[in-house]
């Protein structure tokens, strides 16, 4: 209020603008080669699921044809993006995964 401030011996708080991140989901992708363990496997990797979430999702996938495998900040969600690509090309699987902006 007006007389709040200075002076007063009224606290006024004060804030910044913040923003929130803007949080990118890394998507997985069907296809009919991967077998379903290497799928499994990439999800208890590099997004810490447990083998039961791991297999629910990579399920969820085989059946629907994409899946969220987790929601990160951008840089985050491209790091995780590259490691599994990489890691399916090193074992020739054909195993796609992109971002996309929640
Ligand atoms: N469709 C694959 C198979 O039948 C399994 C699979 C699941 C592949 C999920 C990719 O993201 C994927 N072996």
């Amino acid at each position: 209020g007006g007389r709040d401030g200075p002076g007063t011996g009224v606290v006024v708080k004060s804030r910044t603008k913040t923003r929130k991140p803007a949080m990118y989901k890394v998507l997985m992708l069907n296809d009919d080669y991967t077998p379903m363990e290497f799928v499994v496997h990439v999800l208890e990797r590099f997004f810490q699921k447990t083998r039961d979430e791991a297999t629910r999702i990579m399920l969820h996938v085989h059946r629907r044809g994409v899946g969220v495998c987790g929601v990160f900040t951008y840089e985050v969600a491209e790091t995780k993006v590259t490691q599994v690509m990489d890691l399916a090309r090193q074992n020739q699987h054909p195993l796609q995964c992109t971002i996309e902006k929640e």
